[in-house]
């Protein structure tokens, strides 16, 4: 049995839930509430680091943490549904490359500025918010030319990448909107988010989205 260490407002968390979701696996929900720290210390039991996602394997006794590694993990154990990493080389290699580029160039940035949101007022940090922020708008733009003429991250395929890129898009379009700006990405996000697996990520986190700091 698959136990996940998960919050349902986390967005690598959604990306983990989403794999999850895609290849229909069953598994145990450990909501993890980073400020108690009792529930802080079950995560750190099992991965020190105590970032979240986590899946822990019962039946193989694996520990996985990173939402990508989780993902590529899955694939090894679900047979019923098409693979979410591409088995052939050069489509692989474009998954990795677009699911690092969610992480990181979409992810990461919308993460720093949120985080600010909730720092005390003399701590915050201006001027590495600028550079999220433009980070943030020249992700946008290379994601809009991409997705112009894809249906999802790399081509015809939902896979790890779309994964990274419906929590990644989702909470940065609420930090920098982008729908007038980036047509093509704000269709994608449209497509993503009546993808069953996300939307049913999407209606599990709306009773806890009250708590995303607005500003
Ligand atoms: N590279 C990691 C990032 C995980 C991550 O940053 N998770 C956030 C939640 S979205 C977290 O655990 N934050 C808690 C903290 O930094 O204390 C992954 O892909 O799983």
């Amino acid at each position: 049995m698959l136990t996940l260490y998960y919050h349902p407002l986390s967005s690598f968390c959604w990306k983990a839930l989403i794999a999850l979701y895609e290849h229909e696996i069953a598994f145990t929900p450990e909501l993890i509430d980073l400020g108690d720290p009792a529930s802080r210390g079950v995560l750190e039991q099992v991965w020190p680091i105590a970032k979240f996602p986590v899946l822990r394997d019962g039946t193989t006794g694996l520990t996985i943490p990173e939402s990508s590694v989780i993902i590529e993990y899955l694939d090894t154990i679900a047979t019923a549904h098409a693979p979410l990493v591409d088995k052939e080389t050069d489509a692989a290699l474009q998954t990795r490359l677009w699911d690092r580029f969610y992480d990181q160039y979409i992810q990461v940035p919308m993460q720093k500025i949120v985080a600010d949101r909730i720092r005390a007022e003399d701590a915050r940090d201006a001027q590495g918010v600028a550079e999220a922020r433009a980070l943030l708008a020249k992700a946008f733009d290379l994601a809009n030319s991409a997705m112009t003429h894809r249906r999802w991250a790399t081509g015809d395929r939902f896979g790890l990448a779309d994964c990274a890129a419906a929590p990644a898009l989702y909470y940065a379009n609420r930090v920098q909107p982008f729908g007038s700006s980036h047509p093509s990405l704000a269709a994608y996000l449209d497509r993503l988010s009546v993808r069953p697996s996300f939307a049913r990520v999407l209606e599990e986190a709306a009773p806890y989205l009250h708590m995303f700091p607005a500003a």
